[in-house]
């Protein structure tokens, strides 16, 4: 299974509305793998398909271990349960139900109604939180937003440019946090900021130096509708998310998506539409606090870089809330990267 997420890891970013999805053929008595499988976008086969391929006609007594519940629907392509059954696939082995109420448990009883072994729940802390864009998706009708910053020891953070790191005073974290972070706009679908940033910074918030990599769509948080017109992160595909009265004529006018909302719900609820599933919140703690007082904030990936800066107090929240209020999350995974430490947790209570 562990292989079969390695599998679905190269779809990340790049199958919204759909979830990624691995897949890994096995032989049962000599272990050895005879197909692998990812799906790689929306509209095309999904991963069972090309792992069933690849494997051919040593399918047939095989283990198939998929890190989603194989389909039993017709959508853009056929059930991909009646695709191992016709393969005579024995057994196979399942990470985490698949949420789709077109689906939603009915892969599983058909193929145990075709006399299939079938096991779940294996590694499947890991797939969801692999497929938590398609599953906020579904459950919430919203996307998946993933608060990312880098803060010293003594929890002073820095307005971020691009790169990670500020333009004048030098970064907080180090070059392998950044590779990381580059790693992560890779794999979101949409990235945003505040319009300070862009007004500072002027960010591109593109993807650089991941092999293969692709940018995510850039989204800006812009009450008032004051990113100029030649903002670098305005690419294709790039939305302005402004307050419904707002005039975003000249924004418009250059090819710009604007998305007028009153709320942050009803931001993500636009972003969604757009096809948006993850959305990554870089730079500034102002957009994030907004996202956490709303309860919107999903998950938490924070770099703490071994440095004390000293002058002032640490960030505060806006509005300071009581402790009891706090947004509490669960810490995931703890991992030194270069000279920081990652720590990454999820908001279990949504
Ligand atoms: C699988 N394996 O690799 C994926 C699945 O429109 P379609 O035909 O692509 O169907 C999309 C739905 O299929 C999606 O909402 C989800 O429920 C499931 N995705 N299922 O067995 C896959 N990508
Ligand atoms: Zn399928």
């Amino acid at each position: 299974m562990a292989q079969a997420l390695a599998e679905s890891r190269r779809g990340l970013g790049r199958t919204s509305p759909n979830p990624p999805v691995g897949c890994v053929i096995v032989q049962p008595n000599s272990g050895e793998v005879v197909g692998r499988g990812f799906h790689p976008r929306a509209g095309e086969p999904h991963a069972e398909v090309f792992a069933l391929r690849e494997a051919g006609e040593q399918a047939r007594g095989a283990t198939a271990y998929v890190t989603l519940e194989p389909c039993s629907h017709f959508g853009r392509t056929p059930p991909c349960a009646d695709a191992l059954i016709a393969a005579g696939i024995a057994r196979v082995v399942v990470a985490a139900r698949d949420p789709n109420p077109q689906v939603d448990g009915r892969g599983i009883e058909r193929l145990r109604a075709a006399g299939m072994e079938v096991t779940s729940g294996v590694l499947e802390a890991e797939a969801v939180r692999q497929q938590a864009g398609f599953r906020a998706r579904m459950e919430k009708g919203r996307p998946h937003v993933i608060y990312k910053y880098a803060m010293t020891l003594d929890g002073k953070v820095a307005a971020v440019d691009d790169a990670g790191q500020t333009e004048a005073n030098g970064a907080v974290s180090g070059p392998e946090a950044r590779a990381r972070v580059m790693q992560w706009r890779d794999e979101c679908d949409a990235i945003a900021v505040g319009v300070g940033t862009v007004l500072t910074d002027d960010p591109r918030l593109t993807t650089r130096g991941v092999p293969g990599g692709r940018d995510p769509r850039p989204v800006i948080f812009d009450r008032a509708a004051r990113t100029p017109p030649s903002a670098r992160a305005l690419r294709e595909g790039a939305v302005v998310v402004t307050l419904p009265h707002a005039d975003a004529s000249a924004l418009a006018s250059v090819g710009v998506t604007i998305l007028p909302a009153a709320t942050l719900e009803e931001a993500l609820r636009g972003l969604h539409d757009l096809g948006v599933s993850t959305l990554l919140l870089e730079g500034g703690p102002t957009l994030a606090s907004a996202f956490a007082a709303a309860g919107l904030l999903d998950e938490v990936r924070a770099f703490v870089a071994p440095k004390v800066l000293g002058a002032g107090l640490p960030p505060l929240l806006t509005p300071s809330r009581p402790m009891t209020e706090a947004l509490g999350l669960e810490i995931y995974s703890v991992e030194v990267v270069g000279q920081d430490l990652l720590i990454c947790g999820e908001n279990k209570v949504q």
